[in-house]
Formats: structure tokens, sequence, C-alpha cells
């Protein structure tokens, strides 16, 4: 935090961050952040690592709000705004949070459970000043943030990153990609993850950069944006690139070719957060003149492989590891995989995270004996270039840019009454990279009515992990040892 604090200071005047509020400079940030990080100490010199959950709307308030819980000494934990009630509190109660931060908005919905588990609650108010006091000096080496990640256990696990974790994934980036002060880049992705917090907001913010937001995802009022000529950067995930350009397709031709020209001005566009579809990439150039330059990384990791900035961009490839990252791909024993075979990517490096929230096991069990984390993603490196081949697990489900885990679903759903058994898996989707579809066995073979269950899902976890398909069947196939061979359901549908 002393680092980030130290960048801005460097940038007092320029312009961080424009929302549908306003424009706001570093040194306005810089400013509010110390008001909120003095009333969350409330006398005291230290959070001394409490967790501070905070569910904040994208924008000035959201960096603040960040920027207060670090400059306190707490650890923030970012809720997902558009997640169920019982999701937020399993985030709340895990991290056994003691302070949550709200915008108005979600007062009603979180306020009985702050009441309830004794929590502090702070509703932001445009100005939440204070008197000044000291704030303390936050070591690299303390936890910042915990982020939930769906892994092969059935329940998120809370990754823990330093704040030395955070500057490694940072500084790799803005290296990398040649970040500078000139920057101007939209976030649109959700502020509950890596890529939306640290690739484009923090990256920004490390660079004195400029960085807008736009409340959600909307086709239309990102290309407005782009038509204006404000921006030099954007990021994204494949399905969004794979939705622009179907929105691009039905403008007449006239908006499309303005629009080109627009974009072609840009300094980069980068995709991640799963595979792009070679498809998408060619289009993409097409319509924007642009090589998206695609990167692979890992809520756990951060950034690991990179293509190059300057140099070839290789379709279907994530590209070199990143400076100061170390990969080796591995084979299941975790020895060095044969030169050009595939292999499991482990990872080494001050990116790497520091735990699982309260999971010790789990985290041991992530780490090879000598250190390497295990990411569960299969690689292989051909003419020096890393291919992601997929996931050694058929569990984990990537839709839309978001892991889900198929056993997370399947747990809930055998608590409908109808269902007696189910199998969830990910069918292969050119836009959402993987559809959620479940193959259910009911009470007698009944039919079951699918809207009411996916309202009745909803009510229990977030919307991108309801089910978009589903398949009644009459039983699930088995192997030998009776256990369900997800292979095989995947070729029911
Ligand atoms: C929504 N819909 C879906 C899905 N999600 N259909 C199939 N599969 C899905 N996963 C449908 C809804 O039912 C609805 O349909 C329609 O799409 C619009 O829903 P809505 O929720 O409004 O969707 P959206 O706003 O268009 O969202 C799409 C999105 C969003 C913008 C791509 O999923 C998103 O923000 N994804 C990014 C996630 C992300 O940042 N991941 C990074 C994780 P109907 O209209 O019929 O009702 S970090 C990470 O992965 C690592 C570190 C890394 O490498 O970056
Ligand atoms: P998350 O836990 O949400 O951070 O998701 C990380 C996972 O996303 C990785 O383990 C990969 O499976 C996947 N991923 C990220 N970037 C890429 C990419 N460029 N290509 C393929 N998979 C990716």
């Amino acid at each position: 935090m002393q680092q980030f604090i130290q960048q801005a200071n460097q940038h007092l005047n320029n312009t961080a961050i424009i929302d549908n509020n306003g424009n706001y400079t570093y040194q306005q940030l810089l400013q509010a952040s110390a008001a909120l990080a003095v009333l969350l100490l409330n006398n005291e010199p230290d959070l001394k690592e409490q967790r501070v959950a905070f569910m904040v709307n994208p924008g000035f308030d959201y960096v603040k709000t960040q920027w207060a819980i670090w400059r306190a000494g707490g650890i923030a934990v970012p809720l997902c705004l558009s997640h169920p009630l019982p999701s937020l509190q399993y985030v709340i109660d895990d991290t056994a949070a003691s302070i949550l931060i709200v915008s108005p908005q979600y007062e009603s919905l979180l306020n009985a459970t702050a009441v309830e588990k004794n929590i502090r609650c702070i509703v932001l108010q445009p100005n939440n000043s204070t008197t000044e006091t000291a704030l303390p000096l936050i070591t690299a080496e303390r936890r910042a943030m915990i982020l939930y990640t769906s892994g092969t256990t059935n329940l998120p696990k809370g990754v823990v990153t330093t704040h030395a974790n955070l500057q490694a994934q940072i500084i790799a980036l803005v290296n990398a990609w040649q970040w500078s002060s000139a920057d101007k880049i939209v976030c649109i992705l959700p502020l509950h993850h890596v890529h939306g917090i640290v690739n484009v907001v923090s990256c920004a913010l490390w660079s004195g950069a400029s960085c807008r937001f736009l409340p959600e995802f909307n086709a239309a009022a990102l290309f407005s944006l782009f038509k204006s000529g404000v921006l030099s950067l954007f990021m994204a995930v494949p399905t969004i690139y794979f939705k622009l350009i179907s929105h691009y397709e039905a403008l007449p031709l006239t908006e499309q070719q303005a629009l080109t020209t627009a974009m072609q001005q840009f300094r980069l566009m980068v995709s991640g957060s799963a595979a792009l579809p070679v498809t998408v990439m060619e289009k993409w150039k097409l319509i924007s003149g642009h090589s998206l330059l695609e990167r692979y990384g890992m809520t756990e990791i951060g950034m690991a492989i990179s293509n190059p900035y300057i140099g070839e961009r290789k379709a279907g490839y994530v590209g070199l590891p990143l400076p100061g990252v170390q990969i080796r791909l591995a084979d299941e024993n975790y020895n060095d995989a044969p030169a050009n075979e595939p292999g499991e990517i482990l990872v080494k490096g001050d990116n790497v995270f520091n735990e699982y929230w309260n999971k010790p096991e789990a985290t041991k069990k992530e780490f090879t004996t000598d250190g390497w984390f295990k990411t569960g993603d299969m690689a292989v490196v051909e003419n020096g270039y890393y291919r992601i081949m997929g996931r050694s697990s058929v569990d984990i489900i990537k839709s839309g840019g978001y892991k889900i885990s198929a056993l997370e679903i399947e747990e809930v759903l055998r608590t409908h009454p109808q269902i007696k058994d189910c199998a969830v898996v990910g069918l292969e989707n050119e836009e959402w990279g993987e559809l959620v579809a479940a193959a259910l066995v009911t009470n007698n073979n009944e039919a079951i009515d699918t809207a009411s269950l996916n309202a009745w899902i909803r009510e229990r976890m977030p919307a991108y992990r309801v089910p978009r398909k589903y398949l009644i069947v009459a039983e699930l196939p088995r192997n030998a040892m009776g256990k369900v061979t997800k292979n095989d359901v995947k070729k029911m549908f």
C-alpha cells in the first residue's frame, strides 16, 4: 500500500477515476481514502488484518473503500453485487468479517446480517469526513485481500493475497504491457475478481493513468464510449468480445466504419480469463484492426503467461511466462514433463498467493513439497509459446469468464425435493466458453419445470452458476467403481 501511495503522489493532479458521479484526481482519492480509513480505525491504531467486507458499486466509491481498508491495515473482502444473500453470508461468515461497508442501495439487503452477527456496518456517504489522524504503516508482507474462487471442493475458497503478491502481479503487467500515465481504460468487469481488480483498476492506478467505470457491461454503451475517442486500452473476457462482435455486425455500415476507425486508435486490447476462440480473435482483428493480446492467469497467481506486447501474438496460444513468474510443466507425479509433451502448469514467484483462508490442508494440497503451486491447467509448449489444453478436472467449468464448480451446483440440486440425483457438466460453447448443463434423475422420472427450478437455484446461488440446459435421464452413466463418468454425461446432451 505504501508503494501505491508513493505512486499516486507522483500524479496528484491527474484524473484517476471517472464514474457516473464525476471525475476524481489522485489527490482526491488519497484524501477520501484517508478519511474513510480514519473512520474505519475508530480510534484504534491499526485494524491488524481484520476482514472488512464491502458491497460497493464500481467507481470512485469502490476504490476509495478498497484503499481505505488497506490504509487502515485491514484485509479487503469485495462482495459480488449480484450474489444472492446466502452467497454473501457465506463470504461474511467464512472471513469472520468485523466491518461491513455498503453503498446505500445494499444497506437493506445486509443490515439484518450485520445486526445478527454484531458486525459494524458503515453506509457510504458522499463525504465520510473525519479529523486527520496518522495512519499505520502497512508492510508488504501483510495480507491485503481475500477473493473467493470455486475449486474441486464443493464450497468456494478464500484466496489470500498479500500486498507484496499484489505488487508483484501489478508490476509484471505494467512493465509487460507498457502502461503509462497517459493511458485511459474503461472497467466493465465485476470487481470481486482479479481481472477487474488487478489487471484493469490497479494497473491503471499504479501507472497514474485514468480508469473510467461503467456500471455494468452493455455493448451499446461501450461502443459509444469507444467512438468518443477517450480510451487507449480495453480488457475483457472472450464472451464480451463475442457479444461486441454480434452487436457490431448488426449495426449499419456507416456506424461500423466509425467504430472501426475509433478502435484503431487504441494502444492495446487484451483478452483472458478463458480460452479465446480463434474465430473470435480473427473477427475482432477484422473489425478493430487489433490482434487481441491473450494472456493466462488465475485468482491464486494473478497473471502468469502472456503473449508479447511487441512481437507475434499467436491465435490459440497464451504466450510466454511473464518476467518474475517461474513456470514448469509437470507429469502426474509432479516431475518435469518430457520436452514437447503436455503437462500441468506449476507456478512459483512473488505473484503466488499466500494461502486459502483458514484452510491449511487445502493450501498444502495445492503446492508441491518444493513450493510450486499446482494450477490444475494442462498446457504444452510449441515453438516457444504455451498453449492451454484444458483443465485436469472436469468438475471445473468456465462460463462467461467465471469459474464454476460443478460439485457446488450438484450439492444444491440434490437438496431439491424432486431431484434424486444429478450430474453437472460444461458443454463447449463459442459465446460462453462453456455452458453449464445438468442431467437430472427425478423422482419417478417425472418432468420438472425448469423455469421454476432456475428461480429456486437463483435464490441459493449466483445467476451465472444456474444451468442453461437440462436433461432428465433414467440413470447417470457410471464406471465399474460406481463413479459418474462426466464425459459420458456430456455425450448425452
Ligand atoms: C448470463 N447468461 C448466461 C450466462 N450468464 N447464459 C449462459 N451462460 C452464462 N454463463 C444469460 C442470462 O441468463 C441472460 O439471459 C443473459 O445472458 C444476460 O444475463 P446477464 O447476467 O445480464 O449477463 P451479462 O451482463 O451479459 O454478463 C455476461 C458477462 C459476465 C458480461 C460476460 O458474465 C461477466 O462480466 N463476466 C466476466 C467475469 C470475470 O470478470 N471473470 C474474471 C474472473 P436472458 O436474457 O435470456 O435472461 S478472474 C479470472 O478468471 C482470472 C484471474 C483471469 O485469468 O482473469
Ligand atoms: P479464476 O479462478 O476465476 O481465476 O480462473 C482461472 C482459470 O481460468 C485458470 O485456471 C484457467 O483454467 C482459466 N483461464 C484463464 N485465462 C485463460 C486463457 N487465456 N485460456 C484458457 N484458460 C484460461
